[in-house]
C-alpha cells in the first residue's frame, strides 16, 4: 500500500523521486519543432535513466506532430508493455488558430487515454507564443519541461503500482 500522507501539511514539500528501475516507460515524441522537441527528449530520457531506469525499459516512437501524440500513446498502452507513457511535444502559436485546436485535442487526448488505460499519460508538449519561449523552456532559462514530464511519470508510476 502506498505511504500515505497524515495531513495537509505534508503537501508543503514535494516528494522524493522514486527508483525508477522497476518501471518500463514509453516516449512518444513529436517531429514538428523537431530541434525543441529533441531537447525534450534528451532531458526526458537522462531524467529515467537518472532515476533508475533501464535503457532497455525505455521505448522511444517519433510521430508527426503533436496531434498524433494521443494515437501514439494509446498504440503504446494498448499492448499492455507500459507502466507510463510520456508525450513530448511543441506547439507554437501561428497565425491561424491551428494552435488552438492542436493544444486543445493533444490535451484531451492524453486525458482520455490516460484514463482509459489507467497508466500515467504525461502532457510534456509545450504550447508556446514563439520560438523563444520553447527554446527558454527545452534546456533554456527555465530548464527543460522533458525532466519534468519524466519525473512526473516516475512518479506516477510508483503511485499506480503501489495501489494495484
Ligand atoms: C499542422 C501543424 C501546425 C500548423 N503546427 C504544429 C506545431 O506547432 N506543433 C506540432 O507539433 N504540430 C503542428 N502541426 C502538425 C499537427 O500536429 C498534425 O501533425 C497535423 O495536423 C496532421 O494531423
Amino acid at each position: 500500500m502506498a505511504t500515505q500522507l497524515k495531513n495537509l501539511s505534508d503537501f508543503s514539500t514535494a516528494t522524493a523521486i522514486p527508483d525508477a528501475s522497476a518501471f518500463t516507460f514509453g516516449i512518444v515524441v513529436a517531429e514538428w519543432n523537431a530541434e525543441i522537441t529533441n531537447a525534450l527528449y534528451q532531458g526526458a530520457y537522462n531524467s529515467l535513466i537518472k532515476y533508475g531506469a533501464q535503457e532497455d525499459n525505455i521505448h522511444s516512437y517519433p510521430v508527426p506532430g503533436s496531434f498524433e501524440l494521443t494515437t501514439g500513446a494509446e498504440l503504446l498502452l494498448k499492448t499492455g508493455k507500459f507502466d507510463a507513457v510520456i508525450c513530448l511535444g511543441c506547439v507554437i502559436q501561428g497565425e491561424t488558430r491551428h494552435f488552438d485546436f492542436i493544444c486543445a485535442a493533444v490535451a484531451d487526448g492524453v486525458t482520455n487515454v490516460a484514463i482509459k488505460y489507467s497508466k500515467p499519460v504525461i502532457f510534456g508538449v509545450l504550447t508556446t507564443d514563439n520560438q523563444q519561449q520553447a527554446i527558454d523552456r527545452a534546456g533554456g532559462k527555465h530548464g527543460n519541461k522533458g525532466d519534468e514530464a519524466a519525473v512526473t511519470a516516475i512518479k506516477m508510476a510508483k503511485l499506480a503500482a503501489t495501489l494495484e
